[in-house]
């Protein structure tokens, strides 16, 4: 069956399209990839080519070796993914020693998968080892969350505090938690580090002054995780416009009572004391 008529498929060029209408992707901002099941590659088998060239990924994914990989391309627009797929995005496998891609499908007129193709790999490798089920990884220019890291320390125990604090689902929603990356150069092997790092912790990671990085069993977890996080950031980019100091909050004794209903674990080390509250 074609490429393009596959779920898989679908889902990937639907979530390029909502995070679109979200105001997540100006211009050629943001990626996606989708690490493919075998029945996918299986299914698309007979549309797929080896003709062209074996690239570098500039970073190396052993464990990744041989997986097939749904990406947007460099340089492509968000906007257009849904209206022109087989410019926008394509699949590249990887090779045998997982430093090698191939594109085999779509990236049409020599286009290359994202420039942020390392840091998903690297994400991808270290989410898989964690869980097989990890297939997606996501990176938005998440308009409020990027506004929070010129206001707080960028640390992770104070994005996680900050975002649990403003909406009741955000600590069910992530209840790891989420990493902060120092502001770095993206598209390389340092930032992928950097990053792949935290996501052996978490399911999200913020890369200060950029975007958010979100991880996911499928596209609706992952969309909504990267909603989830931005819209709790709105909320508390609306409340510190309004005021320095929030008259009433969320505490930690409340966080542990919804721990306890919601069956899920809240670290300690993010229900500490605050001294102003
Ligand atoms: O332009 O978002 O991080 C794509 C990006 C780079
Ligand atoms: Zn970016």
């Amino acid at each position: 069956m074609a490429v393009l008529e596959q779920e898989f498929v679908k889902g990937f060029i639907r979530l390029c399209n909502g995070g679109f209408l979200q105001g997540w992707h100006e211009r050629n901002g943001g990626n996606l990839t989708y690490r493919m099941k075998k029945e996918e590659v299986e299914a698309v088998k007979d549309e797929l080519s080896d003709k062209r060239e074996w690239q570098e990924i500039g970073t190396e994914v052993p464990g990744l070796a041989n997986e097939y990989f749904l990406t947007t391309g460099s340089g492509k627009y968000f906007r257009n993914v849904i209206l022109d797929p087989v410019h926008s995005i394509g699949i590249a496998r990887i090779d045998e020693t997982g430093t090698k891609f191939q594109v085999v499908w779509g990236l049409e007129n020599g286009a290359r998968p994202t420039s942020e193709f390392p840091s998903h790999l690297m994400n991808h490798e270290v989410k898989k080892a964690i869980n097989e089920n990890y297939r997606v990884i996501y990176h938005a220019h998440t308009t409020n969350l990027i506004a929070l890291t010129f206001v707080l320390p960028l640390d992770d125990k104070v994005f996680t505090r900050e975002l649990w604090e403003m909406a009741t689902e955000c600590p069910v929603v992530f209840p790891d938690g989420i990493g902060v990356v120092d502001w770095m150069v993206p598209g390389g092997k340092d930032i992928a580090i950097a990053t792949s790092k935290l996501m052996k912790k978490y399911d999200a990671a913020v890369w200060a002054h950029h975007g958010l990085f979100a991880a996911g069993y499928d596209f609706d977890l992952t969309f909504g995780l990267m909603h989830t996080i931005e819209k709790s950031a709105e909320i508390l980019v609306k409340v510190l416009s309004m005021t320095p100091h929030k008259r009433q909050t969320i505490q930690p004794d409340q966080f542990r009572a919804l721990a306890k209903d919601f069956n899920v674990t809240l670290p300690e080390r993010f229900l500490y004391e605050k001294e102003e509250a």
